[in-house]
């Protein structure tokens, strides 16, 4: 089959019985097929596997746009089952730009790891099992957001409640902190956010005994149920990281239950990732007992009175591996329906390194970018666009903010404070810009370093976040907020040199 987009006309490889009319649109049921495309080498769409990988338009001509040459961060921030040096590779969705701005669009409403391979004359779309794809074209917003409109029929998805109305703005750990955060750091954050205007506090990675050993460590001596009384008694909600589905080596869990975790075709153990400086493991969700563990630690987390959990690395339960009758973004999905069975619907659930495709209408919100960083751009990591920087978060993050009908999208931290980073302020702006334009707002600046002056820049951004500003994308990566024209490519794609004061390098 044809289909005419402008004067040229894109070729559907796959037999006619597959191919329906669909609202003005059309769907392909086949869980491989090819489209013939007229354009050549021209700019496309990649979408990255996890919240992590990364996200942006690109060009045919180029080299892949991917993690080169580092097989441990190709395991954690790639779809490793697919990622290929060769093509272009893209997730769950891809789009064509021709060469008068038109679009061609496909995605996947339905299927099991969606991927699609992209060169200068075809698109090849591939899933596991009982795919159903999506083929729009016209103007990019106007793609995408029937795309969107799609995926929400098809899937039935409920919208689930929003951050803005539940626990935004959200002051997080992390990038001030780290891991060394103790009690003492969290409970002297409690007043200035009441005060600037937070809705929560989210506590990061380093609380726990042992990433898999989800007990409190010596530096929170009085517990976690202690702390979020606190935080409650304040007026604040509690949030709290935990990455429930994984464990590092030497945790009570994969020490006494290795039967849980996943193998490889030998049976050995599978390294499912790399952080913290070294391999950890990831449960099969295949297996009742698996279940079982993840329905009892998160029974018992969500006890101590924590109103939002950010569930961190859950890519990893989607790894390729053995497992028994279940696929791997299915067995992922099953985990995800264990923990938000176990903690109730009002519990707010970010996926961090979360399958996009497989998350729709179980997480409240998804991680869109890598992680930020209190610097422009990470140099340091050469062939990696998922290292660590504002310029990766945003570039990411801000080319899927067409996913927002269907799940929150957090940009990462917005930075206001000039003290512990390399930032300018007209960078600061970009990115508490960022979250007011995806409706996300966080922030990780301790209120102890920041100045009267950019104490009163987070209050004032937190009051708009809370007013919920009127957004309007305007271009790519342009909007209005409340008639504010806000123009993020002039950093992400700058035409000429940008000033070395501004991206301080
Ligand atoms: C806590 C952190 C923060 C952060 C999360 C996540 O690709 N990687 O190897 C990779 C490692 C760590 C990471 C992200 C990606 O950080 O995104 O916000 O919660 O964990 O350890």
């Amino acid at each position: 089959m044809d289909i005419e987009v402008g004067a040229k006309s894109f070729r559907l490889r796959v037999a006619d019985e597959a191919v329906q009319a669909w609202a003005g649109h059309v769907v392909v049921a086949a869980n491989s097929f090819v489209i013939n495309h007229p354009w050549g080498a021209t700019e496309f769409f990649r979408h990255g596997w996890n919240s992590w990988s990364s996200t942006r338009w690109w060009h045919m001509a180029k080299k892949p746009w991917r993690v080169w040459d580092n097989p441990d961060r190709t395991l954690t921030a790639e779809d490793a089952a697919t990622d290929n040096p060769q093509v272009h590779t893209s997730a769950m969705v891809t789009a064509l730009c021709g060469p008068d701005g038109e679009v061609f669009l496909v995605g996947a409403l339905r299927g099991e790891s969606p991927t699609l391979r992209i060169d200068e004359c075809s698109v090849s779309c591939t899933a596991d099992s009982d795919a159903l794809w999506f083929i729009a074209t016209g103007l990019e917003v106007e793609v995408f957001s029937d795309y969107v409109a799609a995926l929400a029929q098809e899937r039935g998805l409920q919208s689930l409640p929003r951050v803005g109305a539940t626990i935004g703005p959200i002051w997080s750990s992390w990038y001030s902190w780290f891991e060394e955060i103790t009690d003492e750091i969290i409970s002297a954050e409690i007043s200035p956010a009441r005060e600037l205007g937070y809705g929560s506090i989210q506590i990061d990675d380093g609380w726990e005994s042992r990433v898999g050993n989800w007990s409190p460590n010596d530096k929170f001596p009085a517990g976690m149920a202690d702390l979020s009384g606190r935080i409650h008694d304040a007026g604040l909600k509690t949030g709290l990281w935990v990455a429930p589905f994984i464990a590092l080596p030497g945790t009570p869990v994969l020490e006494r239950y290795p039967q849980m975790f996943l193998k490889d075709a030998h049976g050995e153990l599978l390294p499912v990732g790399h952080n913290w400086g070294e391999h950890y493991y990831g449960l099969d969700f295949s297996r009742p007992d698996a279940h079982e563990w993840l329905a009892e630690t998160m029974t018992e987390i969500a006890g101590w009175g924590i109103d939002m959990f950010k569930l961190d690395f859950i890519y990893a339960a989607a790894l390729e591996a053995e497992r028994v009758g279940m696929g791997r973004e299915e067995a992922y999905r099953a985990g995800l329906v264990t923990i938000r069975e176990a903690v109730g619907p009002d519990v707010y659930l970010l996926g961090s390194g979360a399958v996009i495709n497989a998350s729709f209408g179980l997480l409240n919100g998804v991680r869109v970018g890598p992680d930020t960083a209190p610097y422009w751009d990470n140099t340091e990591r050469k062939g990696d666009p998922t290292g660590p920087s504002v310029l990766n978060a945003l570039r990411s993050s801000l080319s899927r903010t067409w996913l927002r009908p269907l799940i929150d999208c957090d940009p990462d931290v917005a930075y206001f404070r000039t003290r512990g980073s390399l930032l300018s302020p007209e960078v600061n702006e970009l990115t508490a810009d960022a979250s007011l334009a995806c409706e996300f707002a966080q922030c990780s600046d301790p209120a102890a370093w920041l100045s009267d002056d950019e104490r009163g820049q987070v209050r004032r951004w937190a009051e708009n976040a809370r007013r919920a500003p009127d957004v309007v994308q305007t271009g790519r990566y342009t909007y209005t907020i409340d008639g504010r024209e806000v123009d993020f490519d002039t950093y992400l794609n700058p035409t000429g040199r940008v000033s070395d004061r501004l991206l301080v390098k």
